[in-house]
This record gives C-alpha cells, structure tokens and sequence, in this order.
C-alpha cells in the first residue's frame, strides 16, 4: 500500500479558526480525517503534516522524492499557502526531488488579490487545484489515485 504525503504550508494550522468566509469552518485536524476517509477510500496510506517553516517543508519534498523513487509514495498534495508566491526554493526543491505533487489551494486563488495569481510551483506541479474548500484535499486523492494507476 502507497503513502499518500499531504503537506500544508504557513498559517494553514490557524483552519477553522478565522476568515471563515475564505477558507471555511473546517479544522486541520478536520481536514486530516477528510483526507485519512479518501485514502482508505484509495487504498492509500495517508502522511499528513503542516509547518511554519520553509526549510521543513524543503526537506519534507526531499524525504517524499526519495520515497517515490522507493516505490513506498504515490505522491504529495502540498498546500504551500503564501509560500506558493514567494518561495524559489519550494520550486526547486520539487524540481530537484522529482516528486508527483499537486499544488492545492482551498480558496480560487485567481478570484483574490493580484499578488496570489502568481506561483511559483504551478510550473513544477504534475497538476493544480484551487477554490474547491477543503473537500479539494479529497479531490487530490482522488487525482493521485488517478494518476498512479496510468
Ligand atoms: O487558498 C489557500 O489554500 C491558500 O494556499 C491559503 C494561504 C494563502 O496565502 C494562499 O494565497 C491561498 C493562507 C493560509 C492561511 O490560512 C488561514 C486560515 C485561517 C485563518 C488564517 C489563515
């Protein structure tokens, strides 16, 4: 059975707790036992893990690039939060560990602030979901499912 990696980026702990309008009334932890139902649903094991801290996340896409290679991860949804428009080094460390990752982004970052439109993971991400809530976690599931059966 694969490992799932579902890595959540800066603030993304604060869920649930305010601008409810945006990102909904779903807790991180409510989210990570909406994401633990879609990998049993896909056979999936589910790694679920969220960090303040760039050069955590870094190594965490390293840790999951050599987990692919071994054949033990099917891939990673990496929710980066406001480090998808600031963070080279988030790019290139997906570049760099050759992972199947899908970007995901709870609210339609392209309905907001002009400074969200841009990322700078689209470029290296095997895929890109945004403004679905928190069920596009699900989603992603659902989509790396998907794509390592092809
Ligand atoms: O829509 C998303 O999922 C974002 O990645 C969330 C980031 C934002 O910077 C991106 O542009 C879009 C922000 C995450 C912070 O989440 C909070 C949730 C509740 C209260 C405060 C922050």
């Amino acid at each position: 059975m694969k490992t799932v990696l579902i890595l959540n980026g800066p603030n993304l702990n604060l869920l649930g707790t305010r601008e409810p309008a945006v990102y909904g009334h779903q807790t991180l932890a409510d989210v990570e036992a909406l994401c633990l139902s879609a990998c049993a649903a896909h056979n999936f094991k589910l790694d679920f893990r969220q960090s303040n801290h760039e050069g955590v996340l870094i190594d965490a896409i390293h840790e999951a690039g050599r987990a692919q290679t071994a054949g033990t991860l099917a891939g990673v949804v990496l929710n980066a939060g406001a480090y998808t428009h600031t963070s080279i080094a988030i790019m290139d460390a997906i570049k760099g560990s050759g992972v199947t990752l899908i970007e995901l982004h709870i609210s339609n970052v392209h309905a907001r602030e002009a400074f969200r439109h841009h990322s700078y993971i689209s470029p290296v991400a095997k895929a890109v979901m945004a403004g679905f809530g928190v069920k596009g976690y699900a989603l992603a599931i659902g989509a790396l499912a998907d794509i390592s059966q092809a």
